[in-house]
Order: structure tokens, then C-alpha cells, then sequence
């Protein structure tokens, strides 16, 4: 009897709904590692050993609170191998008088848990997930009636009803948004703080094993492990970016370097994301460092913005269109991922170092997957499905309500600007702009049309020109459009073919 508490993979946080009238006496939580979850998509292999061995260390601090634990492992003999089947047989085993689960992060979990009631002759409640900071109701009462759903307004919004860098009912410093001072280009070396790295216990070494045997096929590298996890591991994570990273994080928030994949990033997306660190602590404590003067206000305000802007946005944007969000493709893109996405093997340098790193790291920062790898497969005309796919796959931050937004919306432009007021699109020019990928590279930045061309730049010209038709009147691409009518029949042409030869042989690009 009691009542049976489901926590899933992206819940460990102690006060999670779920757990906030939790009968220390009479309830049973349950937490799973079920195969499904696990290969769904093949997940990366970092990824899976980061969610198993977090909700192992979780159960653990669980049952030291004194709280009765149902654990799943992987390889019980008994396990269902799905969240429906675990729970079913909790059910049929404890009789509890109900189920309470909190919101799940994914569209297809939550259709599933809506027929358990029903299936299981036992009531679910399912809670709002309050770590969020933007209910799914209000982000549709915001977006209700509004031509267009761009962040910028709704952070504002965000940063007035949770007075954050807030004087009075002004912005702090005066500016909003002060992305214009967050562009700096690396130059000379930069002195990247070595990024904190936990070490591996048993719990965890238990977790790699596991993986090294049941996910070979998977894709990524299991080795070196250094993510936290635990919440003490993950608060030691934030407090020593604040300290170490925070300060730079503005300034180099657009820069990448070769041999430099953490640079002045946080690093925190894959805690606060499975519930170790929650959102608001986050921005809170960001905040009291820029209030003790320990960091300027274009790195804090351009920290703020990614967690209270962007990261609550892209969740409102991800269930107010869902389901079908996931097979918008505005430009009918349909070209099948080039192999080197799995094989790094590509002499595109900047392609290479970035997907490297993801292999190596289960991690890219943001620019990273905006503009180069992102920026690629729009260009490329990447189908969104695959695209989706791969990205849900190759990150330890991953879930679709944070990924598919992303990808769909702000690198496809697949959902044809309800997100994002222009494709993300660019030429050679800007990545040589923002990195120092170029000089390494086997093809030239410099050079526009040819073999030993820089793909992006003849790329860029032949994306804009397919899809002319939907895009030219996008008042954002005007001046483009304005350089691609001044182009002469022979460098239209040349663009093609070159565009042409790079496809039929992407595989050796
Ligand atoms: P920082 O640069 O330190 O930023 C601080 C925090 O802000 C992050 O930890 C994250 O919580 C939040 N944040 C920043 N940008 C975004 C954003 N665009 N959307 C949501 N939250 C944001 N983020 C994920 O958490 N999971 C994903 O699966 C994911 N997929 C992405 C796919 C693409 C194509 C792109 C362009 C971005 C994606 N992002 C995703 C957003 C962003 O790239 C990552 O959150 C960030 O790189 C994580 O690293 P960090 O913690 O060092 O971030
Ligand atoms: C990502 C993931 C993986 C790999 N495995 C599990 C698991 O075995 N059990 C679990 O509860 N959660 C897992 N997760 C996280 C879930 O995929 C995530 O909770 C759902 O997609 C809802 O967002
Ligand atoms: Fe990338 Fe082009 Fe630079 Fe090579 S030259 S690293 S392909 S942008």
C-alpha cells in the first residue's frame, strides 16, 4: 500500500513534485534503467553511464534519507525493459493506492503515461515539473495571438517576473541584451581553466562496465569519465565555473579554438538538464557574483539569458508544437548524414575538431553546434529527421524537448521561422572569423569556387539559391539576396557545379 513514486532519468532532484508529500513510511520510489530508455536511439556511450550511474548515486542518497527504494538495474532478470512494463510490475508486486510521476521531458513518454491509468486500474497523477521556471500553460498564454515567438520578448518577461538583474522595473545596466559585447574573437592564447572533472567510484566504474558490454555499437568514447554525479559534485561544478570561467564566459561566448573544446563554457547543461542543479540556483548565484563585483554584466547577463531565456523558450516552443514538430522540413530537405558525422573522418577541419570533440566529450558548446556543425547541415540540406537524430544521440544534455527546438527551429530553419527570424546560415568567412579552424584546414577559406574551395563559401551561395523561393523575401536576407542578383551567369554556374561535385562525393569531402 502507500503510493508508488516514479522518477525517471532527467528527475533527479530531491525535491522534484514527485517526491515533495513523500511518506517516508508507506511509499515505495521507483527508479529504472530500462532498455528502451537506453536505445531508443543509441545513445551515446558517456551519455548512458552519466544517467545510469546519476540515478544509482541518487537511489543511494535516497535511501540514506530513509526513503524505500525500488532500484531496476539494466540486467535484473526480471526487468521489463520499458518504463510502462517497470512500473506494471511495481504495481502488480506493492498494490499501491496510486502512482505520482512528474511531467516527463518527452512527447512520446507522456503519451504513454497517459494510457497507464487505464491499463494499470490504478489512479497516476502526473505533476507539473516546477523546476521549470515557465510553465507550458504560460508560455502558450504568452505565445497566444503573437505574430511571431521571438526569445528576446519572451526573456524579458522572464527577467521582470522573476526579478533578476532588475533595477526597479529596468533592466540592469540599462540594455537587455548586451550579445553585441559577447563576440570576441580569440586571439593569442587564451589561458582555458582546466574544467572540473569527478572521480570514477565504484558506482560509476560499475556503470562503465556495463556500458563497455551491452552499448559497444553505440557511438562516442567511454574513456576518460569525468562528469559529476551527484548534486554535490554538480554544485561544485557551478560554484567553480562562477569562479574560474564566469568572467570570460561574454566575451568568448561566440569563440572556438582548435585543441580547446570546454573553453569558457559552463559546462552544467547535463546536470541542471537530469535535475542535479536546478535552473534557478543557477542564475541566482550568477547573479550574486555579479552583485560582489566577481563577474562584468555582459558575462552574467549573457549567462542569464541562455538559462532563463533560451533553455525556458525552446521547452515552451518544444509542447506548444508537439506532436508534429518533429517532421516539420520547410526547404524538403532530404540528404541522408554524410558519414564522417559518425566517422570524424572529413577534411573539412572545423567539421572535424567539432565532431571529434563530441565523439571524445559527448559535448560541443554552443557555437560549435550553431555554426559549424549546424550551419553544415543546413547548407547541406541534411534531412531534419536524421539531423534530429544524431544530435539526441551525441550529447549527455540530451532530451527532445531541449534538442528538437534546437535542431528544427534555430540550425534547420526546418519549421520555417516560427523560432529562429533567419537561417543561421554562413560562409567560410565567419567561421575564419570566429576560430582559428582555417589554418589548419586542407581547403581554403579564402578561395571561393573550386576543388580546394572552402565548402561553406560555395555552399552558402548554392543554399541560398535552391531555395530562393522561400526565403528572398525574409527582409534579414536582403542584402544576400541583393549579392546573389549581382552575380554574373558564370559565377552562378560555378557555384552549382562546385555545390554539385561537393554532394556526389560528401563522403570523401
Ligand atoms: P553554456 O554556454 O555555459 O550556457 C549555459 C546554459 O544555458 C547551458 O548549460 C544550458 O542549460 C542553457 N542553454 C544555452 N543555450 C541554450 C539553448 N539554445 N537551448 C537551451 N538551453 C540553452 N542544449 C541542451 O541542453 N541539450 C541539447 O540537446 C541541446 N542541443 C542543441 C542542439 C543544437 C543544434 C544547438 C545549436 C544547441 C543545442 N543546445 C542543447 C543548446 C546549447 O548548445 C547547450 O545547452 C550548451 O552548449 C551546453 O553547454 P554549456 O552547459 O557549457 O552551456
Ligand atoms: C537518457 C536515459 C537513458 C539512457 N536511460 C534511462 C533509463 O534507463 N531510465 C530512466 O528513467 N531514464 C533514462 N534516460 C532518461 C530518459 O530518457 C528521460 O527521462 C525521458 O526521455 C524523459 O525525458
Ligand atoms: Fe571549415 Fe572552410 Fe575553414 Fe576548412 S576552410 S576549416 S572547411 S571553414
Amino acid at each position: 500500500m502507500g503510493t508508488l513514486r516514479l522518477i525517471l532519468g532527467d528527475q533527479l532532484s530531491h525535491d522534484i513534485a514527485a517526491l515533495q508529500d513523500c511518506d517516508k513510511n508507506a511509499d515505495t520510489i521507483l527508479i529504472c534503467e530500462v532498455w528502451d530508455e537506453a536505445t531508443y536511439v543509441k545513445h551515446h556511450k558517456k551519455k548512458i553511464t552519466f544517467v545510469f550511474s546519476a540515478m544509482r548515486h541518487f537511489a543511494k542518497e535516497l535511501e540514506n534519507k530513509g526513503f524505500t527504494v525500488r532500484y531496476t538495474h539494466l540486467d535484473d532478470k526480471k526487468n521489463a525493459g520499458s518504463f510502462r512494463g517497470e512500473v506494471e510490475r511495481a504495481v502488480k508486486e506493492i498494490k499501491p493506492d496510486k502512482v505520482i510521476t512528474t511531467f516527463p521531458g518527452e512527447w512520446r513518454v507522456y503519451e504513454d503515461m497517459k494510457g497507464w491509468e487505464k491499463g494499470f486500474g490504478t489512479p497516476v497523477e502526473i505533476r507539473e515539473d516546477d523546476r521549470f521556471l515557465c510553465t507550458i500553460d504560460d508560455f502558450a498564454k504568452w505565445a497566444e495571438g503573437r505574430k511571431s515567438l521571438r526569445m528576446e520578448y519572451f526573456y524579458r518577461e522572464m527577467r521582470k517576473q522573476y526579478n533578476i538583474l532588475m533595477d526597479g522595473n529596468k533592466p540592469e545596466g540599462g540594455e537587455w541584451n548586451y550579445d553585441s559585447q559577447n563576440r570576441k574573437t580569440p586571439k593569442g592564447e587564451l589561458d582555458v581553466p582546466v574544467p572540473y572533472q569527478a572521480n570514477i567510484d565504484e558506482i560509476t566504474q560499475d556503470c562503465i562496465d556495463l556500458v563497455a558490454e551491452k552499448f559497444s555499437d553505440h557511438f562516442g568514447d567511454l574513456d576518460p569519465f569525468y562528469f559529476a554525479v551527484t548534486r554535490d559534485q554538480a554544485l561544485y561544478a557551478l560554484d567553480k565555473f562562477i569562479s574560474e570561467r564566469l568572467e570570460k564566459f561574454g566575451d568568448y561566448q561566440d569563440a572556438m579554438v582548435q585543441g580547446e573544446p570546454w573553453l569558457y563554457h559552463s559546462h552544467l547543461s547535463f546536470y541542471i538538464n537530469c535535475g542535479l542543479l536546478n535552473p534557478l540556483e543557477c542564475i541566482q548565484k550568477t547573479e550574486a557574483a555579479y552583485q560582489n563585483g566577481a563577474a562584468p554584466l555582459n558575462a552574467v547577463e549573457g549567462f542569464i539569458r541562455q538559462i532563463l531565456g533560451w533553455r525556458e523558450y525552446v521547452r515552451g516552443i518544444y509542447w506548444l508544437n508537439m506532436p508534429g514538430y518533429e517532421k516539420e522540413n520547410f526547404f524538403v530537405a532530404d540528404r541522408a548524414l554524410p558519414d564522417f558525422f559518425w566517422t570524424t573522418n572529413t577534411k573539412m577541419n572545423c567539421l572535424r575538431q567539432c565532431i571529434s570533440e563530441t565523439k571524445q566529450n559527448a559535448y560541443a558548446h554552443h557555437i560549435q553546434r550553431l555554426m559549424i556543425i549546424g550551419n553544415f547541415s543546413l547548407l547541406a540540406g541534411l534531412s531534419p529527421e536524421e539531423v534530429n537524430e544524431w544530435y539526441l544521440i551525441v550529447y549527455a544534455d540530451a532530451y527532445e524537448w531541449v534538442e528538437m527546438p534546437n535542431v528544427t527551429g534555430m540550425i534547420l530553419f526546418a519549421d520555417g521561422g516560427l523560432l529562429a527570424s533567419k537561417p543561421y546560415a554562413a560562409g567560410g568567412a565567419y567561421i575564419n572569423k570566429m576560430s582559428d579552424y582555417c589554418k589548419n584546414c586542407s581547403y581554403s577559406v579564402s578561395k571561393k569556387n573550386g576543388p580546394k574551395a572552402c565548402p561553406f563559401n560555395y555552399l552558402y551561395w548554392d543554399f541560398l539559391g535552391r531555395n530562393e523561393d522561400k526565403l528572398q523575401n525574409n527582409p534579414r536576407l536582403g542584402m544576400s539576396y541583393r549579392t546573389l542578383g549581382k552575380m554574373s551567369d558564370e559565377k552562378k554556374q560555378a557555384i552549382r557545379e562546385d555545390a554539385q561535385r561537393f554532394f556526389k562525393d560528401i563522403n570523401n569531402a
